[in-house]
């Protein structure tokens, strides 16, 4: 596999796990050739929350999204592929569900910007960190996939 593989986290929040998309959000990913390389349902507690959103600390939604994403479970997943996380924050769309562009997660499934449904990493330094927050290095399963001969020439 080449280097410029990466891995990146996804989150399926509690709105979607709530809507029963979890099977619809994830298939997207399996059907575009990305590799699930962990996966699993969590709720999540305050500290992981604050740590997870740390960057928007002071902002004037700050109180509602720790609220909103520790309110259920949610879907925490890695997945790896040639460039996986511009790849990913293209198929998720932007922030906004009104905004974002038809074909992508967050329109097709999402009305508001306060249950747009699905987190995804920005950055190979906050994947990083990211996956730290929700899987020991253990829980990661480095396996081949053999359809990749398949997805990538
Ligand atoms: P992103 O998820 O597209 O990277 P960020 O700006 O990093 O967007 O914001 C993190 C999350 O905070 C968003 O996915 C959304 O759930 C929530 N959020 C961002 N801006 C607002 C807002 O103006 N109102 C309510 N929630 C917001
Ligand atoms: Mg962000």
């Amino acid at each position: 596999m080449s280097k410029e593989h990466e891995k990146t986290l996804i989150l399926i929040k509690p709105d979607g796990v709530q809507r029963g998309l979890v099977g619809d959000i994830l298939s997207r990913f399996e059907h575009k050739g990305l590799k699930v390389i962990a996966l699993r349902m969590l709720q999540v507690t305050k500290d992981m929350a604050e740590n997870h959103y740390g960057e928007h600390k002071e902002k004037p939604f700050f109180g509602g999204l720790i609220e909103f994403i520790t309110a259920a479970p949610i879907v925490a997943i890695v997945v790896e592929g040639n460039n996986a996380i511009s790849v990913i924050r293209k198929m998720v769309g932007a922030t906004n569900p009104q905004d974002a562009a038809p074909g992508t997660i967050r329109h097709d499934f999402g009305m508001h910007m306060g249950r747009n449904l699905i987190h995804a990493s920005d950055s190979t330094t906050s994947a990083e960190k990211e996956i730290g927050l929700f899987f020991e290095t253990n829980q990661i399963i480095d396996w081949k996939k053999d359809v990749d001969y398949w997805v990538y020439e």
